[in-house]
C-alpha cells in the first residue's frame, strides 16, 4: 500500500540521510521533503535521488501556519518524520528567537495540521519527532541519560527542543495524536555543515587554519555515525511503540581535545603531512557560554526492544568522513563561500 510520508528538514545533514534511505528502501512510499532551505539546507545533499519517482521536494517554512495547514490538506500525509529545526547551539546563543520560532512554533503548526486532516481518527498514522540528548542537560563524570532522566535544558537551542518534545507529548496525551520521539547524541558523517565541530575542524585543517577548541577541550560528547542514526529512525518509524521515547547513542564518549588530536593524526596521514603537523593548528579559545560538560546516552531500550545497535567503529567512521570531505571539495567550497565567511568572523574573530 502506498503511504505518503512527510520528512521535514530533509535537505539538512541528518534529514538528507533519512530521505535517501526512505526513498531507496521503500519504493512503495512517496517521500515528500519539506525544507525552507536555510543556510543549513542544501539540495546538493540529495542530487543522487532527486529524480526518483517516489520523491518530491517542497520548499516551505514550517513556521508559516497557513501554508502548513494547506499543505497537509492537499497531501494528507499518513506519516511525518519531523527533523526541521535550527540546530546549532552557538547560533542559539547569538540569536535565540530564530530557535523559538522554528523549533517551537514550527512543531506546533505541524501537530495542529496533522490533527486537523485526520479529525482525531488516527488509525495507521504516526507523527515522529526527532530530538536531541541536550534536553536532558549536562552530566558530571559519571552516569548516562535514560528515557526517564528529567529534562534540564541549558541553552536556548536545547530549551527550544525540550519545549517541542513537551508539546508533542502533550498532543499525544490530550488529543491521542499517535506520536513517538527519539533523542539522539552528536552525529557525524557526510554532508554536515561546517559550523559543527568535526566538519569545521576538517575544513580548517585542510586549509591550514587554526582549529578553535572551546575552553580546555575537556567537554565530552557521545558520537554516532549519521547513517546509524538514520537506521534507528527507520526502525523506530516502523516498529517503535506509539507514545514512547527512545534514546539513541553511540556508546562512544570522547573529550573534544582527544577527538581533535585523533582527527589531526588522520588528516596528517590523508594529506601526506608530517606526523604532528596538523596538531600545531589547535588553538584554545574562549569557552562557549553555558557550555554543557558531558553528554552520554544509555541506549539499552532501543537495543533491547528494537534490536538496533551502532554499526561503525568510531576511528573508521571518522576516516570515512575525512575521505568524504576531501573527495567532495566543491560541496565544501560551495557551503563555505558567502554567508559562511561572515558567520565565521562573528563567531571566532574575537574569541
Ligand atoms: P541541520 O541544521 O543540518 O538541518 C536542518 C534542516 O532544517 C535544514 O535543511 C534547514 O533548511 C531546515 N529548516 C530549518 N528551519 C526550517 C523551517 N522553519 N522550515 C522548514 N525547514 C527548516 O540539522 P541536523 O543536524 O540535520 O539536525 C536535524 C534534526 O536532528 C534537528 O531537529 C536536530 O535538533 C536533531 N538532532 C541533531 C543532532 C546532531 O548531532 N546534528 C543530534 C540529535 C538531534
Ligand atoms: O568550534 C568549535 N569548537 C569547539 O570546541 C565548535 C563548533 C564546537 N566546539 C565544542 C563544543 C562541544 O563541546 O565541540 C563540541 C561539539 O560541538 P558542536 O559540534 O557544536 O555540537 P554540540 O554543541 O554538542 O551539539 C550537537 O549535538 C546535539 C548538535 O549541534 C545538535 O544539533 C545536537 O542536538
Amino acid at each position: 500500500m502506498t503511504k505518503k510520508i512527510l520528512i521535514t528538514g530533509g535537505a539538512g545533514f541528518i534529514g538528507s540521510h533519512v530521505v535517501r534511505r526512505m526513498v531507496t528502501k521503500y519504493p512503495q512510499y512517496h517521500i515528500y521533503n519539506l525544507d525552507k532551505l536555510t543556510y543549513a539546507g542544501n539540495l546538493k545533499n540529495l542530487t543522487d535521488i532527486e529524480d526518483k519517482p517516489n520523491y518530491t521536494f517542497i520548499k516551505g517554512d514550517i513556521v508559516d501556519e497557513e501554508f502548513i495547514m494547506k499543505l497537509f490538506e492537499d497531501y494528507k500525509f499518513d506519516g511525518v518524520i519531523h527533523l526541521a529545526a535550527e540546530s546549532h547551539v552557538d547560533r542559539s546563543i547569538s540569536n535565540p528567537n530564530a530557535f523559538i520560532y522554528a523549533n517551537i512554533n514550527g512543531t506546533v503548526n505541524l501537530l495542529n495540521a496533522f490533527r486537523h486532516i485526520w479529525s482525531d481518527n488516527f488509525a495507521e498514522k504516526l507523527f515522529y519527532h526527532i530530538s536531541t540528548d541536550e534536553v536532558y542537560g549536562s552530566l558530571g563524570e559519571t552516569g548516562f541519560f535514560t528515557e526517564d532522566t528529567a529534562y534540564d535544558p541549558r541553552s536556548p537551542y536545547s530549551a527550544s527542543k525540550a519545549s517541542s518534545d513537551h508539546l508533542v507529548r502533550a498532543y499525544q496525551h490530550t488529543f491521542n495524536l499517535p506520536t513517538v520521539i527519539s533523542n539522539c547524541s552528536n552525529n557525524y558523517g557526510a554532508y554536515q555543515f561546517p559550523e559543527k565541530l568535526i566538519p569545521l575542524a576538517i575544513n580548517n585543517i585542510k586549509n591550514n587554519k587554526t582549529i578553535p577548541v572551546y575552553g580546555k577541550g575537556e567537554n565530552i560528547r557521545d558520537w554516532l555515525w549519521v547513517n546509524d542514526h538514520a537506521a534507528a529512525i527507520d526502525l523506530i518509524f516502523h516498529k517503535g511503540r506509539v507514545g514512547e521515547t527512545y534514546n539513541i547513542g553511540g556508546n562512544n564518549e570522547w573529550k573534544n581535545i582527544d577527538l581533535i588530536r585523533l582527527l589531526c593524526n588522520i588528516m596528517d596521514e590523508k594529506l601526506g603531512r608530517e606526523k604532528g603537523a596538523s596538531s600545531k593548528l589547535i588553538t584554545f579559545v574562549k569557552d562557549r557560554a553555558g557550555h554543557d560538560m558531558r553528554y552520554a546516552i544509555d541506549s539499552s531500550k532501543i537495543q533491547q526492544e528494537l534490536g538496533w545497535t551502532p554499526s561503525v567503529d568510531f576511528e573508521q567512521g571518522l576516516r570515512n568522513t575525512v575521505d568524504w570531505y576531501l573527495e567532495n571539495e566543491q560541496w565544501l567550497k560551495d557551503v563555505t563561500s558567502g554567508a559562511y565567511q561572515n558567520y565565521y568572523k562573528d563567531q571566532y574573530d574575537n574569541r
